[in-house]
């Protein structure tokens, strides 16, 4: 068969990005019109993996009662992300439609307050790098929106025309966060380029949702021994999954409703259901599960202590998701499903990583919503406090503000989880009664019995 054209560009190539939107891409009416070009972000492995197979990857779909293995298809180049000539050209080209973004929530360059941060690590280099760039020296933008701020500037220049840029990383609003963010990289380059973009970029905002684990080298045995050939890049994730997209493609897309995927004008709802029932109570889980001794999401939800932390977050995360059509019950309940798939080795500790950035999104704004509705929020402060737990019990944990939180924890009491919480949201370090809320709830979700952890 030949391969589809190149249509699509994708930062961020992850498994996720292999489940989720490679998956919808394969399976639209139209894939034969839609190839994707993968870069990686820090590391060409990825790239270098995929490419030696002709970038054909399994898909192990893994349920409760077994695996099912499909090969996957839609992209058609991987390249390593520092190759920006060749992001540039692909970028710049009139075929090109769409760039999808799965690049984390910590490279959004977010600072506590939700604004565009021109000082967040590696931005600061860009705005350098992207003003050189501008005026013809050597500059080299490192992080990905830094890259693209460039690849779009040869697109100017190329008059290929408008273009859609898709974030699919778990942020509330991610479409409108990527517009500040590119605008914000492109003020580096100046001579027009932030109002070309304006003009000329349309920034989608999406809801992604498929549990997709770490491979490990058991899943690429397994694949090895079921379809009879090696694939050492196979991806594994829950049969579950879902697209919601809001927004417009100026030059066009593929037809990725046909395979699932729902397009809404009002995306908020959705985001919302998502981004605190799933990804909230997952942070529940990552933190109290690994104090209280648990390696993954369907052991940590076993326990009943950490059972009933979800279940009083979710309580009160629901009094603010009361769109119609959300049935809020059934999801609930789909998710105690999805997290109880034992086969499913979803790591806590690949959950807890860059905690600023998410609980910011995940705790925070249900927080402030019980509390402005003269309910305590403790479900939310909960997550909170575990996380506060967690930064004390281990030094092992990955954040963009890493030495921060260690400068933070050299404090004692109040004081530090004020700190703490400040590097979180400035707004909830302000209210006292809020920090004393948390203050108090620390210490109360980690085990109490001598379970072994694995902290
Ligand atoms: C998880 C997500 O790592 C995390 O923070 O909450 O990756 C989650 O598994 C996905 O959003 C599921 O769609």
């Amino acid at each position: 068969m030949p391969q589809p054209p190149v249509r699509i560009v994708h930062l961020g190539l992850g498994a996720f990005h292999r489940s989720h939107q490679a998956w919808y891409t394969q399976h639209t009416p139209d894939a034969a019109e839609w190839g994707i070009a993968a870069f990686t972000g820090r590391r060409p492995a990825a790239a270098e993996a995929l490419s030696a197979q002709d970038c054909l990857y399994t898909l192990v779909e893994r349920s409760a009662d077994g695996d099912s293995f499909e090969v996957i298809g839609s992209i058609v180049e991987a390249v390593d992300g520092a190759n920006i000539a060749r992001l540039c050209e692909l970028v710049a080209a009139e075929e090109t439609a769409v760039v999808t973004l799965t690049i984390t929530e910590a490279a959004y360059g977010l600072a506590a307050d939700g604004t565009f941060d021109g000082g967040a690590p590696g931005v600061a280099d860009d705005l350098r790098a992207l003003s050189a760039a501008a005026s013809g020296e050597a500059g080299v933008p490192g992080t990905p929106l830094g890259r693209l701020v460039l690849a779009l500037a040869r697109r100017r220049d190329s008059g290929a025309g408008p273009i859609a840029v898709v974030s699919c990383d778990n942020l509330s609003a991610n479409g409108e966060v990527a517009r500040r963010a590119v605008l914000g990289l492109a003020s580096g380059w100046g001579s027009g380029l932030a109002e070309w973009i304006g003009a000329n970029v349309s920034f989608v905002s999406t809801s992604v949702d498929r549990i997709t684990p770490r491979t490990t080298e058991a899943d690429i045995a397994e694949v090895a021994e079921q379809c009879g050939y090696t694939d050492s890049a196979p991806v594994v994730a829950e049969p579950f999954r879902n697209w919601v997209l809001s927004g417009d493609f100026p030059a066009g897309r593929p037809r990725w409703e046909d395979a699932g995927a729902v397009v809404v004008a009002d995306i908020e709802p959705y985001e919302n259901r998502k981004l605190w029932l799933l990804n909230g109570s997952h942070s529940i889980l990552a933190y109290a599960g690994q104090l209280r001794g648990h390696a993954t999401v369907a052991d940590a939800l076993a326990d009943p202590a950490c059972r009933k932390a979800v279940e009083d977050f979710w309580d009160e995360a629901a009094h603010h998701l009361q769109a119609a059509g959300l049935d809020i019950p059934a999801y609930r309940k789909a998710l105690l499903e999805r997290f109880g798939n034992a086969r499913i080795a979803h790591r806590l500790a690949q959950i807890a990583a860059d905690a600023t950035t998410k609980l910011r999104m995940r705790a925070v704004p249900v927080l402030t919503a019980e509390r402005a509705s003269g309910r305590t929020g403790s479900g939310a402060a909960l997550m909170l406090a575990a996380w506060i737990d967690y930064v004390a019990a281990t030094q092992d944990f990955q954040d963009p503000l890493a030495e921060d939180i260690h400068a933070a924890n050299a404090l004692e009491g109040y004081g530090r989880v004020q700190a703490l919480l400040r590097l979180v949201s400035a707004e909830i370090a302000d209210d006292s009664d809020i920090v004393s809320l948390v203050h108090g709830l620390c210490g109360s979700i980690a085990a109490k019995t001598a379970t072994p952890s694995p902290l």
